[in-house]
C-alpha cells in the first residue's frame, strides 16, 4: 500500500479508535473551551488541534497528530472546493470552525504559504518563499510538519526496514517520502530545529532525514509505537539516534563474530559428514544467532547479571551447547553414536537436541578458552553460570518453567531488584506466533507474583516453519506482533548486518537491566535446508529455496558486510584465507572431539543433585524413610497466635472475624477441632518457623476458591493488607502466597520451574477446580511426571486439585484422578486423596521434611472444608504421621463380624459412614486409601488378612466407571486378592462426561452408589 494510503487509513482508524498504538500519536491536550464558546483553532505540540462548539468539531479533529493531518488537511481542500464533496459530519466540523465561519484567515493559526496546510489561508502556491523567506509562521508550521516526519519514521521506519535477507518478504510499505509529510525535496537544505532528536539542535532536513533513515530503516527496525510510557520511549529514541541504531565494531571485534559464525557452520557441517541422516535441526541460515549469544551473554555478565538461564526449541541447539555453553562436542558425537546400555533404564533419557547443559563462563581479563578480555572502560572480570534448560519437543512450553526457575534463584539469593539473574528464551518464528502460552507467559511478566526483572527473548525468524510458510502461520505483519501487549521494545533485525545485531543485543540487555522488563529481538534471517536435514524444503517453498541455494553462506555475507563497511578505525580488510584458516582449525578440533567420542564407553550423564540439591533424593520411595512430622505443641501455640492476633490498627472484616481469627484460636488451643483451613495454616506456619519457604499461588489463591483460605486479610476500613502468616517470628521462612492471572499452562509451568530451584522450600499450585488442570496438560506430561525419567531432575512441586462430586456440573467436580493415576509408573509421582486436616498437615510438612522430592498431587475438598465430620483433633498434629492407608478401627468394630470391605479415597469416606450409621450397617468396615501412589499394597493387605477369607472387599467410588481410582485400584489390587476376598467396583456407571449437570440425577445417582456400596439396592 503506497505511504500515504497507508496514513490515511491510520487517521481513519484514529478516528474510530482513538488510541490505536501502531499508527497514531494520540494527541490528548485538546484545548479547553466553556460550553457554548466559540470554536477556534489551536496550535498544539506540534499539530493544529479544533475544538469547536458542537461535539462533532471536537470529537472529529480533536485527537489527530502527527501522520493524520495531512488526511485532514486533504479534506479540508475537498471541502473548500466543494462542500457538499465531503461527508456531512466532516462538513459540519469544517463549518463549526472559528466560530461558524470556517477556517480562514481569522483562525488561530494564521494564514501560511502552504496552500495544503488546511487551517491556515488558501490559495497561495504550495512552498512558495516558506522558511527561505524566514516567514516565522511558515516555518513553525514547516517545522510541524518536520516534527511529524520525525514521528512517522520512529512509529513506521520499521515498516521500511531491510529485514529480510533473502530480499523476498514485501514490506508493508515503501520508503517512507517527504511528501507524504507535505515537504519536497526543496526543503532539504533547510534548517529546523531538531531538539527532541538526539544530536545537534539544529540540522538541515538532509542530515535529519539520513539520521532517521540509518536509525529507523536501515537493517533495524524497532516498534515504539506502542509504548505510551513517555521515559521508556525517550530513553530507547535517545540510544538509538545517538548511535544511528549501530554498534561500530572494531576489526577484532568482526574477526570474533566471524569466528563465531564459522565455529557454527563447521559444526554443522560436521556433523552432516559424519552423521548423514540423523536429524540436527541445522543452525545454518541462522549462525548469527552463536554471536549475538555472545554478545548477549557477555553484556549481560558486564552489566553485573551472575546468572543466566536458557530456554530454547531444537533449531539449532546441537550449536548453542556445543558453541556457547561449550559442551564437549565429544559428548554430542559420543550421542550421535547412542552408546547406551540398552539394559540400564536410566540412560538414554532423551534425544541429544532436547539435553541442558551448564557451564561457568568469566568475562575479562582472565583469557579463558573462548572467552573475551577486558576492556579499558571496564578492566574488571565478570563470571556468570549459564544454563540450557532440559525442555520436551512441545515448543514454548518451556518458557514459564525457565522463568520460574530464575524466580527461585533470585529469591535464593535475596535479588530483590531481580537484576542479577537472566531468564533467556530462543524461539522459532512461526511458534512464537502461534502456541497460547506465549501470550500468557508475557502477561505474566509484570504481575509481582510471577516477575523476573524482564526476559530477553529472540525470535529465530527463519521465515519457515516445518513446511508452512508464514502468510498461513500468523495473521500479524510480524511473528512478535503479540508481545506489543507489553509495553517494551520489539527489535527486528537483519541477521546479515553484524553491527545491526550486535546493537540491539545491547539494547535489549540495557534496557531489561534499566526498567525490569522483557525485551525482543526478532532475527530475521532463513533455513538453509528442510525442518530435518532429510526433509527436501522445496516441495512446499520452491521459490525461497531456490534464492536460498543460490545465497553465500552467512560467513561469505558477513566477510562482504566487512568488505563494504570500514571500520572506525581504518583497519585492513578481513580475508577469505583468514577465515578458510579459522575453519580448518575448527575442522581439526572436531576430528580430535570425535576421536575421543569413538573411544569413549558411553556418553556422560546429566548431573544430578548437586549444589543446593546434595541433601536430596529422588528415586524409588521405598529407599527414602519417613521423617517425623508431627509439631511440638509450643509451635502450635505460636503459629496460632501469630494467625489470631492482628495488629491494633487492622480491622478485620466483621463476618471473618469469628471464623478465621476467634474460630482459628479456639482450634489452635483445642477448644475446637481443627478444620481443613486451619489444617493447612498450621502445616505452613510450623514450616515457616523452622525456615521453610512457602510459595502458594493458583487463581484466587490468597482467599481461597471456596473462602476457606484467608491467607491475606484486607483492613476493612481502608484495604491494606495483612498476612498474619508472615509474622510468626522474627527469623523465618518467607511466606509468598499470590493470586494468579487466570491461566493453567503457564502458571503451573512457572510454579513447576519455582520448585526446580527451590528444593528446601514448598511449592504449591493450586488449581480454582481441578477440573481446569487439563488446560496444563502439557506441564504434567511433558515435565512433572517424566522429567526424572528423561532428564534426572526431580521437584517437589505439590499440586492441589479440587475435586469430588458435589453436583455442580460437568466441569466442576472431577479433576481426572484417573488421568493422573494412568501417569503414575516407577515413583515418578505422589498421589493422594486425603480425608482428614491432619492428614493434609502432615502430607504437606512431610513433602519439605523428607529428604525426598517427587510432585505431590492432592485431589482437594471443597464441601469437606466445612464439613464438622471431615475435622481433626490437635492431638493428631501434636502427635502421629501421615498415614498412607487408614483402617477401619472404630472401637467395637470387630472384625470377625465384618461381613464387607469397603475400600474407598477421599470424599465418598464420609458419605459411606454417614449412610453406614444411618442404616446400620455395622458389619461393614470402610478403609481409606489415602494415598494412591506409591501404594503400599503390603500395608493393604496386612489391614485386609483381620478380615474372613473370602470376605467381599468393594472399590467404592463415586466418578464413573471409566474414571477416579478404579481403573487403577483393579490394576494393582486383582491379581493380589484373588483367591482371598471377592473384588468388585462400586462407581458410576461408565460415561463421556465426568458428572452430570443436573443436581437430581447426582443425588441419584449418589444414593444408588451407596446401596450398591452396602451391597442392598436402593
Ligand atoms: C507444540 C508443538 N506442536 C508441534 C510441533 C512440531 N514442530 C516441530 S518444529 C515445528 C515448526 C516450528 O517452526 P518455528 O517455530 O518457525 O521454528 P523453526 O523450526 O523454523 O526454527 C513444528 C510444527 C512441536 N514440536 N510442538
Amino acid at each position: 500500500m503506497p505511504a500515504r494510503r497507508h496514513i490515511i487509513r491510520a487517521a481513519k482508524s484514529a478516528q474510530r479508535h482513538m488510541a490505536n498504538g501502531l499508527d497514531v500519536n494520540v494527541n490528548g491536550s485538546a484545548t479547553s473551551r466553556k460550553p457554548g464558546e466559540a470554536p477556534a483553532l489551536v496550535p498544539s505540540n506540534g499539530m493544529a488541534i479544533a475544538a469547536g462548539a458542537d461535539g462533532a468539531a471536537d470529537d472529529q479533529l480533536t485527537g489527530f497528530a502527527l501522520a493524520n493531518l495531512p488526511f485532514v488537511e486533504d479534506l479540508y481542500f475537498q471541502f473548500l472546493e466543494d462542500p457538499a464533496s465531503v461527508d456531512p459530519t466532516w462538513r459540519r466540523t469544517f463549518q463549526a470552525l472559528n466560530g461558524g465561519n470556517g477556517a480562514g484567515a481569522s483562525a488561530l493559526v494564521p494564514p501560511t504559504a502552504f496552500k495544503r496546510s488546511i487551517f491556515g489561508g488558501t490559495g497561495v502556491s504550495p512552498h512558495a518563499s516558506v522558511g527561505v523567506t524566514g516567514n516565522r509562521i511558515s516555518v513553525r508550521l514547516l517545522s510541524e510538519r518536520v516534527q511529524r516526519l520525525v514521528e512517522g519514521y520512529r512509529e513506521l521506519g520499521h515498516l521500511t526496514a531491510n529485514l529480510d535477507p533473502l530480499g523476498l518478504v514485501r514490506r508493508k510499505l515503501p520508503p517512507i517520502a517527504l511528501e507524504d509529510f507535505g515537504l519536497v525535496d526543496e526543503d532539504l537544505d533547510l534548517v529546523f530545529s531538531s531538539e527532541n532528536v538526539a544530536g545537534p539542535d539544529r540540522t538541515t532536513l538532509r542530515e535529519l532525514v539520513e539520521l532517521l533513515r540509518e536509525t529507523y530503516s536501515r537493517t533495524i527496525g524497532v516498534e515504539l509505537a506502542h509504548l505510551h510510557d513517555v521515559e521508556l520511549r525517550s530513553w530507547l529514541q535517545n540510544r538509538m539516534e545517538s548511535t544511528r541504531n549501530r554498534l561500530p565494531l572494531t576489526r577484532a571485534d568482526r574477526v570474533r563474530i566471524l569466528d563465531q559464525v564459522i565455529g557454527a557452520e563447521v559444526l554443522e557441517q560436521f556433523l552432516q559428514n559424519k552423521f548423514l541422516g540423523y536429524k540436527r535441526f541445522s543452525l545454518e541460515g541462522a549462525e548469527s544467532l552463536i554471536p549475538m549469544l555472545e554478545r548477549l551473554i557477555e553484556r549481560a555478565a558486564r552489566s553485573n547479571v551472575v546468572e543466566i538461564v536458557i530456554g530454547m526449541a531444537h533449531r539449532g541447539r546441537l550449536n548453542v551447547l556445543a558453541n556457547v555453553l561449550h559442551k564437549p562436542a565429544s559428548e554430542i558425537f559420543a550421542e550421535f553414536q547412542d552408546k547406551v546400555d540398552p539394559n540400564d533404564p536410566s540412560s538414554g533419557g532423551d534425544v541429544k537436541y532436547h539435553l541442558g547443559f551448564s557451564i561457568d563462563r568469566t568475562f575479562g581479563n582472565v583469557g579463558n578458552v573462548g572467552n573475551v578480555g577486558g576492556t579499558a572502560s571496564d578492566p574488571g572480570t565478570h563470571p556468570v553460570h549459564v544454563s540450557l534448560a532440559f525442555n520436551p519437543s512441545h515448543l514454548e512450553w518451556v518458557n514459564t518453567v525457565v522463568q520460574g526457575r530464575v524466580r527461585a534463584k533470585q529469591d535464593r539469593v535475596a535479588d530483590s531488584a531481580r537484576t542479577r539473574c537472566l531468564p533467556l528464551l530462543i524461539h522459532g518464528d512461526a511458534a512464537f506466533a502461534g502456541q497460547g502460552i506465549i501470550a500468557e507467559g508475557l502477561n505474566m511478566s509484570e504481575l509481582d507474583g510471577y516477575r523476573v526483572g524482564g526476559t530477553v527473548h529472540i525470535i529465530v525468524n527463519n521465515q519457515v516453519g516445518f513446511t508452512t510458510s508464514p502468510r498461513d502461520a500468523k495473521s500479524t505483519t510480524y511473528a512478535t506482533d503479540v508481545a506489543r501487549m507489553l509495553q517494551i521494545p520489539i527489535f527486528h533485525v537483519n541477521g546479515e548486518d553484524p553491527e545491526a545485531v550486535s546493537q540491539v543485543v545491547d539494547l535489549a540487555i540495557d534496557f531489561r537491566q534499566r526498567f525490569h522488563r522483557d525485551a525482543i529481538i526478532e532475527l530475521w534471517c532463513y533455513r538453509k535446508l528442510g525442518h530435518n536435514e532429510g526433509d527436501e524444503p522445496s516441495y512446499t517453498q520452491p521459490v525461497m529455496y531456490r534464492t536460498i541455494a543460490a545465497k553465500p553462506s552467512i560467513r561469505m555475507a558477513y566477510l562482504a558486510y566487512d568488505a563494504a563497511n570500514p571500520t572506525p578505525g581504518g583497519e585492513p580488510k578481513i580475508t577469505v584465507e583468514e577465515t578458510d584458516q579459522i575453519a580448518a582449525s575448527k575442522r581439526h578440533e572436531l576430528e580430535a572431539q570425535l576421536d575421543i567420542a569413538t573411544k569413549a564407553k558411553s556418553p556422560p550423564r546429566p548431573s544430578t543433585f548437586a549444589g543446593a540439591w546434595s541433601r536430596i533424593k529422588g528415586g524409588p520411595d521405598s529407599q527414602v524413610p519417613e521423617v517425623p512430622t508431627a509439631a511440638t505443641p509450643a509451635e502450635i501455640q505460636e503459629v496460632t497466635r501469630a494467625i489470631s492476633t492482628m495488629p491494633s490498627d487492622f480491622h478485620v472484616h466483621p463476618k471473618l472475624k469469628a471464623v478465621v481469627v476467634d474460630g482459628r484460636a479456639a482450634m489452635g488451643a483445642g477448644e475446637k477441632p481443627i478444620d481443613w483451613g486451619m489444617g493447612e495454616a498450621l502445616a505452613f506456619g510450623t514450616l515457616l518457623a523452622e525456615g521453610t519457604r512457602v510459595r502458594l499461588s493458583g487463581q484466587d489463591s490468597r482467599r481461597g476458591t471456596f473462602s476457606h483460605r484467608h491467607s491475606v486479610l484486607l483492613d476493612y476500613n481502608d484495604g491494606h493488607e495483612y498476612t498474619p502468616l508472615a509474622h510468626i517470628r522474627e527469623k523465618q521462612g518467607m511466606f509468598e502466597v499470590r493470586d494468579s492471572p487466570l491461566s493453567e499452562a503457564s502458571v503451573l509451568g512457572f510454579d513447576y520451574g519455582y520448585s526446580l530451584d527451590m528444593p528446601d522450600g514448598l511449592t504449591i499450585w493450586e488449581a480454582q477446580f481441578g477440573d481446569f488442570v487439563n488446560a496444563a496438560q502439557v506441564i504434567i506430561d511433558q515435565f512433572l511426571c517424566s522429567s526424572e525419567a528423561k532428564w534426572h531432575r526431580v521437584s517437589g512441586l505439590v499440586m492441589l486439585l479440587p475435586h469430588g462430586m458435589e453436583g455442580q456440573g460437568p466441569e466442576h467436580s472431577n479433576a481426572r484422578l484417573d488421568r493422573f493415576l494412568n501417569l503414575c509408573v516407577n515413583d515418578n509421582m505422589q498421589v493422594c486423596n486425603l480425608t482428614t486436616p491432619a492428614q493434609y498437615f502432615h502430607a504437606l510438612r512431610r513433602q519439605v521434611l523428607r529428604p525426598y522430592r517427587k510432585p505431590l498431587i492432592i485431589m482437594s475438598p471443597k464441601s469437606l472444608l466445612r464439613s464438622p465430620a471431615a475435622t481433626s483433633p490437635l492431638a493428631d498434629f501434636t502427635g502421629g504421621s501421615f498415614r498412607h492407608i487408614i483402617p477401619d478401627t472404630e472401637p467395637g468394630r470387630d472384625p470377625k463380624k465384618i461381613k464387607r470391605v469397603v475400600l474407598c479415597t477421599g470424599k465418598v469416606y464420609y458419605d459411606l459412614v454417614a449412610n453406614r450409621e444411618e442404616r446400620g450397617y455395622d458389619d461393614v468396615a470402610i478403609v481409606r486409601v489415602e494415598q494412591l501412589y506409591p501404594l503400599r499394597k503390603d500395608d493393604l493387605l496386612e489391614i485386609l488378612s483381620v478380615y474372613a477369607e473370602g470376605t467381599p472387599v468393594v472399590w467404592v467410588q463415586e466418578e464413573p466407571k471409566n474414571m477416579g481410582a478404579w481403573a487403577y485400584m483393579n490394576r494393582e489390587l486383582q491379581g493380589l486378592l484373588a483367591g482371598s476376598f471377592h473384588w468388585s467396583c462400586v462407581s458410576r456407571p461408565l460415561s463421556a462426561s465426568p458428572a452430570t449437570g443436573s443436581m437430581k440425577r447426582h443425588a441419584h445417582e449418589q444414593a444408588r452408589i451407596m446401596a450398591d456400596a452396602f451391597g442392598k439396592g436402593l
